[in-house]
């Protein structure tokens, strides 16, 4: 039997102001630097330990796994960084607050932008200050490769090609692999390994800063999946998540 560990990274600046980050590329608050350092701990508390880190290319996420590697004393194994793991790009909404989108939209919009499978947000434009062909950290990955906003499907699509060809070669030789990543990258790649129906998939939310362990069989197909640490706190964290942007909370 085989095992992965997935985190989202802790809360970061735009997660704190309720704001869509996407490609955003933003920093930990204190307290996602301190959720990040909990993980490592719990990590470590109960016994896990890891050959191979991996990350997107954005810095919240690698912040994460830095401080969880300190926490956990493993600075020293390799780790990859790839925009395959990168958020769902949210296109012309990044940046733009989600009580507002609310607001303006409507819950309902802003549910179907957040949660559902295949409707993608309203794209950026190619001369938009926020396209990422623009950013050198891309530079050498095909601009028709690079989106200008997803849907969580084509996310799907993007982590389930990095989770095949480059995890799953690794896995099968028994690196024990880490990796730090995002909500919808997270929420892609239980998609992707599980195939859960779109309304299970729209109940999913990925709390910050939570491991959550895949048991894996020989094929490297899902046995089952659980977050380490006390369920009422990942559920309530969970909770908050899927509260964003609703005006009565
Ligand atoms: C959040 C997820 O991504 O937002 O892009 O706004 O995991 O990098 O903080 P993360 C964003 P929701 O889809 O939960 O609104």
């Amino acid at each position: 039997m085989y095992q992965v560990v997935l985190v989202r990274h802790g809360e970061s600046e735009y997660n704190r102001q309720n704001l869509f980050t996407g490609w955003t590329d933003v920093n930990l608050t204190e307290k996602g630097v301190h959720e990040a350092r909990e993980a490592g701990k719990i990590l470590k508390s109960e016994g896990y330990t890891f050959d191979l880190a991996f990350a997107s290319v954005l810095k919240r996420s690698i912040q994460t796994l830095h401080y969880m590697l300190d926490e956990m004393d493993l600075f020293w194994i390799p780790e990859e960084k790839s925009w395959k793991l990168n958020e769902r790009h949210y296109g012309a909404l990044q940046g733009l607050s989600k009580i507002d989108t609310a607001a303006k939209y409507g819950e309902q919009q802003l549910h179907i932008w957040r949660r559902s499978l295949s409707v993608r947000p309203p794209m950026l434009n190619e001369d938009d200050p926020r396209n990422p062909r623009n950013d050198v950290r891309y530079k050498d990955i095909p601009a028709e490769n690079i989106p200008l906003g997803e849907s969580l499907q084509d996310t799907v699509h993007r982590v389930g090609q990095y989770w095949h060809h480059r995890l799953v070669p690794l896995i099968r030789r028994n690196d024990r692999v880490l990796i730090s990543a995002h909500g919808n990258t997270l929420r892609a790649l239980i998609k992707y390994m599980e195939d859960i129906n779109e309304e299970e998939l729209t109940e999913l939310n990925i709390p910050t800063g939570i491991p959550l362990v895949y048991e894996l069989d020989e094929d490297v197909n899902p046995i089952r999946r659980f977050y380490l640490g006390d369920p009422d706190h990942v559920e309530a964290k969970a909770r908050e998540v899927a509260n964003q942007g609703k005006m009565n909370e």
